[in-house]
Order: structure tokens, then C-alpha cells, then sequence
């Protein structure tokens, strides 16, 4: 499956619903949108910073507190990052594995997670932390809520970029039915207030090959963690 940046595109999952346009937004939830397209005209500048945060702080795969590694590769950046271990979940003003702060949030993730909260409704948006999940074909995250957060109505900013996937997103209890939602490059799901707990997960990425991210998937979600 392939797209360029400004064509519709379909996922062969959701072939009988319409087609998907750049601007359009998408309400999941009463205070839950998905903001297609709407990092496409920041990515020239955001990806050269992704690359510096990912050269001072790579990818890892970490150990869940009981004891299995994610088949996702975790970094990153701002005042807060956030870890697993052994130990349990949290947030860290130290990378574990450098003993250095993680690195500083470039603007432009700021500047756009802002404003992708601005667009769905959320004001004084101010993440402190940016979370980095780095998915390769078969690579999942099971249902889960985020609760490490010390605010939780400050919506999670999430970007997908590279190859597409399909998100549950779920309701209060894990057992709750789930709505599957494709996301492609460049969107941008929001998602706070009373919707904040919802239990959410990414189903096994397929392979692929994207023309500007390669055979992966990369995620950034921004939060008010601290
Ligand atoms: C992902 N995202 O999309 C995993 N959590 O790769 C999350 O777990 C997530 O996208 C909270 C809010 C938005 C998210
Ligand atoms: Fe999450």
C-alpha cells in the first residue's frame, strides 16, 4: 500500500469506508479527534530534529515490570522521559541508560503539539515530556491505559509518521469493545478529558516499505507528565 503525501488513501482494512484527505478531522470520542495529515507541512523541520534527539538518545527495548522486553523500541525527549524496568513504570529526568538528562524538546515538536491541541479543543497545552515508540513490522502495544501522568485531562498529542497502523482505541475497562482506527504519516490523534483513561493499544504492524521512514513505524506522544 502507498501513498504520496496529498493523495486519498485506504488501508485495505477499511477498503469499504471513504477515502481519508489531509484536513480532515475525525471525532472518536467526546473530547477524542484524529487530525489527519496535519503534521505533513512541519515535517520538513521535524524530522531533522527527530534525528538529533535519536543520535543523543537511541532507541532501547525495555522490560516490562513483569519481566517481558516490548516489542517496541522506546526513547525520549523533554524534562521527563519515560521508562519501564523490573521496577515498574515511570517517569525519569535521566535517561537509565546514559545517566545524562534526556534531550531537550526541539521547539518545533512543542510548537506542533501545541497547536494540535489548539485544534482539538485543548488549551495551555505544555508537554514536558515526549515520548518516541519506534515500531518494525510485527511489533504491537497491547491494551493499556496512560496513568503515569500527573494531570490526566491534559490530553496525550500523539504523531504517527512512516508506515501505517491500526490503533484500538478502547473505553474504560479493558474488556470494552474497541474502535480500530488506521492512522497514516503525518496524523495526529488528541486525546484528554474525560476520554484521557481510555484503554488504547496498536495492533502488529504489517511490513512495508515507507518512501521517507524505511520499514518502521515511528510514534511521538507528548504529554504533561510532571
Ligand atoms: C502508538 N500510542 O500510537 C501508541 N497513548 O504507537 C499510545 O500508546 C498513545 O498514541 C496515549 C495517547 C496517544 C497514544
Ligand atoms: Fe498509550
Amino acid at each position: 500500500m502507498m501513498r504520496n503525501d496529498d493523495t486519498p488513501i485506504t488501508l485495505d482494512l477499511f477498503a469499504d469506508q471513504a477515502p481519508i484527505t489531509p484536513g480532515q478531522v475525525e471525532q472518536i470520542g467526546q473530547q477524542s479527534f484524529v487530525l489527519r495529515g496535519f503534521a505533513l507541512p512541519w515535517l520538513d523541520r521535524l524530522l531533522p530534529a527527530l534525528e538529533n534527539v535519536l543520535q543523543a538518545a537511541p532507541f532501547r527495548q525495555m522490560v516490562t515490570p513483569g519481566g517481558f522486553t516490548m516489542s517496541v523500541a522506546l526513547t525520549s525527549c523533554g524534562v521527563l522521559g519515560w521508562t519501564t524496568d523490573r521496577s515498574g513504570y515511570r517517569y525519569t529526568a535521566d535517561d537509565p541508560q546514559t545517566g545524562h538528562p534526556w534531550p531537550d524538546m526541539p521547539h518545533v515538536f512543542r510548537e506542533l503539539a501545541q497547536a494540535a491541541a489548539r485544534e482539538a479543543r485543548f488549551e495551555h497545552f505544555e508537554p514536558d515530556a515526549c515520548l518516541i515508540n519506534r515500531y518494525v513490522p510485527g511489533a504491537r502495544m497491547s491494551l493499556h491505559q496512560d496513568k503515569n501522568e500527573r494531570s490526566l485531562t491534559a490530553p496525550v498529542v500523539s504523531l504517527s509518521l512512516g508506515l501505517p497502523a491500526v490503533f484500538q482505541f478502547g473505553g474504560f475497562e479493558r474488556s470494552d469493545k474497541s474502535q480500530r482506527i488506521p492512522l497514516f504519516h503525518g496524523d495526529i490523534a488528541v486525546w484528554g478529558g474525560v476520554d484521557r483513561l481510555r484503554y488504547h493499544g496498536v495492533l502488529p504492524l504489517k511490513p512495508g516499505e515507507h518512501p521517507r521512514l524505511g520499514a518502521q513505524r515511528i510514534n511521538l506522544t507528548f504529554r504533561m507528565a510532571g
